[in-house]
This record gives C-alpha cells, sequence and structure tokens, in this order.
C-alpha cells in the first residue's frame, strides 16, 4: 500500500554525526521505533500521523553507527495495536532488541504469549491527546493486570499538565511504570517551579516509577547547537534531566527515540543527541547506570 506523509513531515537524519560520547559496553537504546515500511506492514487506519519509512534495518544500522549494543523498539502509534512491524524488528535481531506493544482488552492470553516470545515485554499507554483517542482507564488496568502476571511493565506517556489527573490512576498500577520523557515538562519553567517538583515527587513517592531522561529535541526551546562545540546540546534541558538522573540513578533509561514521530521544525542530529548524554549523566558510573545496568534489568533480566 502506497502512504502519503502527513504534511510537513520531516524525515530522520540520514547522515548522523559520529558521537564523541564513547559508550559504556553494552548500552540500550531503550526507546526507538520502526515505521513500516508501509508496503509491508501498513499504518493503522486510527492513526493521527502518517511516517516516513524507518525500517529495522535502518534501526540496527543507526545502533551500530552510534555504538549501541541493543534496542527497545517501542510500538509507535501510527501502527496501533498491530505490532507485527515492531514484533518482526525484535524477532529479526538475533536477541539484540525488545519490544513494547500496544494492547486492546480484546488480546487474548495466546496473543500475549506470541508477543512475550518475540521480546516484548511492555505494554504502552499512551495520554497524548493529538497521538491517540481515549481508551478508558478500567481497559488500561485490565490490561495491566493481565501484564503484570507476564513480568511486564507498563510505560506511559503523558504530558506534564496531565499528571494532577492521572496521579491516582498510575499510583494503582501494579507494575513497574516507566514514564517517557520525564512526562514532557515545560523547561522554559523553572528547574525548581511546581510543575517539574511534581514530577520528582511522583517518583519519590512511587519507588515502582522509572522515567525515560530522553527527547531534549522535543522538549528544547534552546535547540541544538553546540556552535562551539564545548556546550551542551540542548541546554536548557540538561537541569532537568541531570536532575532525574542524579536523584533516581537506579530507576532512569534514555532513548533516541529514532525516527522521530512528529517533529516539524528541526529534525536531530542522532550522534549529537548521544552526545547529550554525557551533559545529564556526568560520571562513567552513572552513564553506566543509564544506558546498561537499568535497562538490561528491565527488559533482559536472565542475562543480569
Ligand atoms: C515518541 C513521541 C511521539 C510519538 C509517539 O508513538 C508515537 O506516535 O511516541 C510524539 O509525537 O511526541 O516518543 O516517539
Amino acid at each position: 500500500m502506497d502512504f502519503v506523509k502527513t504534511p510537513g513531515w520531516l524525515d530522520w537524519c540520514a547522515h548522523p554525526s559520529k558521537p564523541r560520547l564513547r559508550l559504556p559496553p553494552g548500552s540500550v537504546d531503550a526507546h526507538c521505533h520502526v515505521f513500516g515500511p508501509g508496503a509491508e506492514f501498513p499504518f493503522a487506519p486510527e492513526r493521527k500521523y502518517t511516517p516516513c519509512d524507518a525500517s529495522k534495518q535502518q534501526l540496527y544500522a543507526l545502533r551500530e553507527h552510534l555504538g549501541f549494543a541493543r534496542n527497545v523498539v517501542v510500538q509507535a502509534t501510527c501502527h496501533g495495536a498491530d505490532n507485527r512491524a515492531m514484533v518482526d524488528a525484535c524477532t529479526s535481531s538475533g536477541g539484540r532488541a525488545r519490544g513494547v506493544a500496544t494492547v486492546r482488552r480484546s488480546v487474548s492470553d495466546a496473543e500475549l504469549g506470541a508477543l512475550h516470545a518475540a521480546g516484548v515485554r511492555g505494554v504502552r499507554f499512551n495520554f497524548v491527546k493529538r497521538l491517540v483517542d481515549f481508551t478508558p482507564r478500567d481497559e488500561l488496568m485490565e490490561i495491566a493486570g493481565r501484564v503484570a502476571g507476564l513480568g511486564w511493565h507498563v510505560v506511559v506517556y503523558f504530558e506534564a499538565q496531565d499528571l494532577p489527573e492521572l496521579w491516582d490512576f498510575f499510583g494503582a498500577l501494579p507494575t513497574t511504570v516507566v514514564v517517557d520523557h520525564m512526562g514532557r515538562p515545560d523547561v522554559s519553567k523553572p528547574l525548581d517551579g511546581p510543575e517539574f517538583a511534581l514530577f520528582l515527587k511522583f517518583m519519590r513517592e512511587h519507588a515502582n516509577v522509572w522515567s525515560k531522561v530522553s527527547c531534549p529535541e522535543r522538549l528544547s526551546a534552546s535547540g541544538p547547537p553546540a556552535l562551539d562545540g564545548e556546550q551542551a546540546p540542548y541546554r536548557d534541558v540538561v537541569p532537568f534531566a541531570r536532575r532525574v538522573v542524579e536523584e533516581f540513578p537506579e530507576r532512569v533509561l534514555w532513548g533516541t527515540d529514532w525516527p522521530h514521530p512528529n517533529l516539524k521544525n528541526h529534525m536531530p542530529d542522532d550522534g549529537l543527541l548521544v552526545d547529550f548524554i554525557a551533559h545529564i549523566a556526568p560520571t562513567a558510573a552513572l552513564q553506566k547506570k543509564l544506558l546498561v545496568d537499568n535497562p538490561m534489568r528491565l527488559y533482559w533480566p536472565e542475562e543480569v
């Protein structure tokens, strides 16, 4: 099937730079996606955007270029609850990729078992209104209860202003809960202001909550330029991500977010995104926890 990209859609960076940061051996890119290819894995009818193609081969070429060892492929909303592209990426990775799926209440135990066998270790609940239609909370809680039995976790994606309303629901989830992109803070607001304080409180009060400290390119107003090569890229995001890494070093993950859906103004250089890590996890010990120990514990516990 032929698909026409959403107007203004920016394709991923074809020639990312080589990162200056040398990643610790065994590093995991714990948040990335595949899109189609649409001719092989059609995009879902209920999708809110139509992306460019971004194949598993292209993802794994990026993994090698950047110096990662493994990937966690997160189901993107453009594929709805049709997990075939993500599953195909996992099963053809030689054990170097695990997945996070989207499922509906109608999913059977046999289907969940097949996803587990393919390498899926979590489900994603998305609360970002521009990306998905509303799913009743009781349906999500029922799914969470079922996947808890498989030892999976729940990944949640929401925007900072929605945390108060979601607090009780998240607090009742019976699994590890992984927050995408620090709950999307507005980094033009103060680091010590009430909005980000609430997110830190949420992590403090719930020992089962982890955070991805990813996606500075989505959160930043200052943008990428490291003009003199010394200043941090996306420097307005650095204090927020660094605060989370330093306070919760055992509960943070990082990912490229390749191929970067829905960016209309700026497409990041993935090499520069890797260099951002040095600013938010400034020691070798923190980098190892963020990039190796934590994702291995969550996605490959049998190897830890
Ligand atoms: C991300 C962010 C976005 C999109 C999706 O699944 C998706 O469509 O996650 C976004 O538009 O903010 O984490 O990839």
